[in-house]
């Protein structure tokens, strides 16, 4: 068993897709060990996205995350759970990424493409760390 962090940023919220978005994660077999409706701060958003600081997008980031409520989830499942959620969500870049995926079928804007997930284990255990301390 493997586990990977995922946010379904605010405009899948705003856009009423979190239900869609989540059955495609629950139809490829993997599944929700923590699922929470969340308000984030700045400071949680920037050192999530620490690695991005100083990049022209990074504050226009920051800002889109925090704009209203996202659901955070610790997501498990049978092998490479990471991997088989990135190859849903598709290309960082709606514009670009392969129709049915998550960004393909969704999403326009790298701006506003929907959803977050690890994208190794490594990176994967930091960020579960950070949205869910108390989890084991
Ligand atoms: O893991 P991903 O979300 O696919 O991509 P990432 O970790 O490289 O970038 C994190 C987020 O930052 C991404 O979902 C959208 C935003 N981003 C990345 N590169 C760009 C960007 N936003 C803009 N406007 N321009 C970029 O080049």
């Amino acid at each position: 068993m493997q586990r990977t962090l995922v946010i379904l940023k605010p405009d899948a919220v705003e856009r009423g897709l979190v239900g869609e978005i989540l059955a495609r994660l629950e139809a490829k077999g993997l599944r929700f060990e923590r699922l929470e409706l969340r308000q984030l701060d700045k400071d949680t958003v920037r050192r999530h996205y620490a690695e991005h600081e100083g990049k022209p997008f990074y504050d226009g980031l920051v800002g889109f995350l925090t704009r209203g409520p996202v659901v955070v989830a610790a997501v498990t499942g049978p092998g490479d759970a990471v991997g088989a959620v990135r190859a849903l969500m598709g290309a960082t870049d709606p514009a670009v990424a392969a129709p049915g995926t998550i960004r393909g079928d969704l999403a326009m804007l790298i701006d506003e493409n929907l959803i977050h997930g690890s994208d190794s284990p490594g990176a994967a255990a930091r960020e579960l760390a950070l949205f869910f301390p108390d989890h084991q």
